[in-house]
């Protein structure tokens, strides 16, 4: 927890004190609470969509384990699976609804759920499972089983799921064939809870079979995918409000980017050479390339090939055979990565939620707090409860105005990512930079080398807080001030920022050193 949220959960604990456990104040008391029990804890993040949109596998490549989710329709992929930081080896911990006890399983005998929850499925509430990637120590993933109509089940079992546990952020799986079920979806969180740009990823799914599906195969799946997306927004408008950015993704080819062996690539390096046109020819359906003795492979690797990239993983492979025959696995690696639409999805993530995770879960707090406020509001009748609701709310907003220059950063991102405010691109780079998109250190925010010294990133940042000072000036358009302040006040913080740090490293240097 950094020291900005120590202090606001301090601060919320003093305010606490001063809520009524009783009568009408007990909305904003349990509020208060929450906040308290969830402050310290990662940011939650919930997969969903519907079923077999490929969450788990977008889940497994995010984190690089090819097989630590599920995938496929085992029964385990009819839970939630809640992903948490700790010893892989650790015992998984099945959460049961009818409060019976928590129960602890290996691991490996996941897959023998039903024999070990002796039929009784539909008790499962969820599984806790624990990995060491780095990710999770700021963010747990939650991975639900999916929404359908025809899984009600299931789908109930996830919005329960959801209802409780509130998740600070999600990231919405579409496949191109996005149907009004999904909208429904999307329509009934927004309704729910407050899931906005601000909070909510879109991806795109599985567009290496949207590339398998387009005929003549001229362009990439990334290219033909980015159409969809556009398509796909234009048609509902909705979606823009809902989302951040849509992102196609392959997380099959993601995976890969795991799974991936030399093996592999050398299998496919084997049945390319051994016959180009045929190999080309198969690549037309997962059949025909299943069934190509030309390949000269035998059928089980022919097989382990198409699970492990898909037709499409595999062009692109071949692809970079193509042009060099001697390429090696990491940079083959590389390309898939490229091609899955990981880069983009993955910067993202990291940049805009990761680094983001305290902040996003701060304003969740913020907004539930506040939420309990209105509705204690609404039903006071007391003059005196009145009174003391004012103050606690006085208090509150205190509490979060320390926020506000992070808050307003993230929003003007927003803005600019959804092409709701129109900046040159030299400024909307510039902003990007400054809030952190290419990374949080200080030479990083500056867009400087690193290994610049403390002295000149402080040049820098006092040249860009003059220069936007001038701006600001003479700019006639309030709106156009509005975001231009909030880009200053950026430089200022970050002066500030490595004004003191250049300080208590002369002190170290000094009390280490002698220097
Ligand atoms: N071709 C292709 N298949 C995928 C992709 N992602 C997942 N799959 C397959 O689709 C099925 C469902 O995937 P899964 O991750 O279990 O979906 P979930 O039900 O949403 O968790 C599995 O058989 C996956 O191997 C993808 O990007 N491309
Ligand atoms: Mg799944």
């Amino acid at each position: 927890m950094s020291l900005q949220t120590q202090e606001i959960a301090k601060r919320l604990a003093d305010i606490r004190r001063l809520v009524p456990g009783d009568g009408v104040f007990v909305p904003l008391a349990e509020a208060f609470d929450r906040a308290a029990a969830t402050i310290d804890k990662p940011m939650q993040l919930a997969i969903i969509g519907k079923i077999s949109s490929s969450k788990s596998t977008l889940v497994n490549a995010i984190l690089g384990k090819e097989e630590l989710l599920p995938t496929g329709q085992k029964e385990v992929t009819f839970n939630v699976c809640w992903l948490k930081y700790g010893d892989p080896r650790a015992d998984v911990v099945i959460h049961h609804k009818d409060g019976s006890p928590e129960r602890r399983v290996p691991r490996a005998q996941l897959d023998a759920l039903a024999t070990i929850e002796g039929g009784n499925l539909d008790n499962i509430s969820y599984i806790e499972i624990f990995d060491d990637s780095e990710i999770l120590r700021s963010i747990n993933i939650i991975d639900t089983p999916g929404l359908d109509a025809l899984r009600n089940k299931d789908s109930q079992n996830t919005l329960d799921f959801i209802a409780h546990v509130r998740p600070d952020a999600v990231i919405m799986l579409f496949t191109h064939s996005v149907s009004d079920n999904v909208l429904d979806i999307v329509r009934q969180f927004n309704a729910e809870s407050a899931f906005s740009p601000l909070n909510a990823l879109g991806v795109l799914t599985k567009i290496d079979v949207l590339w398998q599906e387009t005929i003549p195969r001229v362009k990439s799946a990334l290219e033909i995918s980015k159409k969809t997306v556009k398509g796909l927004t234009r048609r509902n408008p909705m979606l823009k409000k809902t989302i951040f950015e849509m992102y196609p993704v392959s997380a099959l080819m993601f995976l890969a980017t795991t799974t991936l062996t030399q093996g592999m690539l050398t299998d496919i390096r084997t049945a390319y050479l051994a016959d180009t046109q045929a190999f080309d020819k198969s690549l037309v359906k997962v059949d025909s390339f299943l069934n190509n003795e030309a390949s000269g492979l035998a059928p089980e690797r022919r097989r382990k090939l198409v699970d492990t990239l898909g037709l499409y993983g595999i062009a692109v492979v071949r692809d970079a055979i193509k042009a060099d025959p001697e390429v090696d696995l990491a940079t083959v690696r590389e390309t898939l990565r490229h091609e899955s639409g990981a880069d983009a999805f993955a910067k993202t993530l990291y940049n805009h939620f990761g680094l983001r995770s305290e902040l996003i879960k701060i304003e969740g707090i913020s907004q539930h707090i506040r939420g309990a406020i209105r509705t204690v509001r609404g039903r006071i009748s007391n003059p005196a409860h009145s009174a003391l609701l004012a103050q606690i709310d006085q208090r509150v907003a205190d509490t979060f105005a320390s926020l506000a220059q992070e808050h307003r950063e993230y929003e003007l991102l927003n803005a600019i990512y959804n092409n709701e405010i129109d900046l040159d691109p030299a400024d909307a780079e510039e902003c990007c930079t400054i809030f952190g998109e290419h990374g949080t250190s200080a030479p990083q925010l500056l867009g400087m080398p690193s290994g610049s010294t403390p002295d000149q990133m402080l040049a820098r940042a006092l040249e860009r807080e003059n220069s936007w000072r001038a701006t600001i000036a003479r700019e006639p358009d309030p709106d156009e001030r509005r975001w231009m302040t909030v880009v200053l006040g950026s430089y200022t913080r970050l002066r500030l920022r490595i004004q003191e740090m250049k300080y208590t490293l002369q002190l170290a240097r000094s009390f280490l050193y002698n220097e």
